[in-house]
């Protein structure tokens, strides 16, 4: 057999490795909890807490600053985007306020390969990442609120991650220190 014949793309690889996994720990999440709305709950708990990790790599790997607006924010939310999932989305539909806006991905990782059965058409299955942003950007002092809009899954041609600036959060106070 020649060498080129077992040649494989490394990233392709670890990419539907990533699909693999989270479908299959959406499937057990589902065979154990048994209702749609609590499972994506629980996808952006888990999302959250990996989120609280996460940033601290993501932190050091950039060497990145503080943010100077949101516009800023989102930018770095991107490049996460593609350090982590491989996939670059466009940030769009900015509010008029400007405090929301959206990640657009033509391609989801998560999703490739995934068709959800009709009686889990409710399932937030993206959820997670959700959670990540959510959690990462409390751990410097944003609190936000992230949600699905589209959905793949559910037959939209993008997946949209909406994202609602809530409040700056203040530096947690040592104990008897306020
Ligand atoms: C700061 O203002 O202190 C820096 C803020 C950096 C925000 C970076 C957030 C990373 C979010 C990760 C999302 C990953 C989605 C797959």
């Amino acid at each position: 057999m020649s060498r080129s014949s077992t040649r494989f793309d490394t990233k392709k690889v670890n990419s539907e490795l990533v699909t693999l996994t989270y479908g299959a720990l959406v499937a057990q999440m589902i065979k154990d909890l048994d209702n749609t709305d609590d499972v994506s709950k629980q996808l952006e708990r888990l999302g959250y807490n990996m989120g609280v990790r996460l940033i601290e790599d993501f932190l050091a790997k950039t060497g990145t600053g503080r943010c100077l607006d949101l516009k800023d924010t989102a930018d770095k939310i991107q490049t996460a985007f593609r350090m982590y999932l491989g996939v670059q989305p466009n940030v769009t539909n900015w509010s008029p306020a400007g405090d929301e806006f959206s990640f657009m991905l033509d391609n989801n990782p998560l999703t490739e390969l995934v068709e959800l059965p009709d009686d889990l058409k409710g399932l937030r299955y993206c959820n997670i990442i959700c959670g990540v942003i959510r959690g990462a950007l409390e751990m410097v002092q944003l609190d936000v609120q992230s949600w699905i809009v589209q959905d793949q899954l559910r037959g939209d041609t993008s997946t949209e991650v909406r994202v609602k600036f809530i409040r700056r959060l203040e530096d947690a106070m040592p104990a008897g220190e306020d």
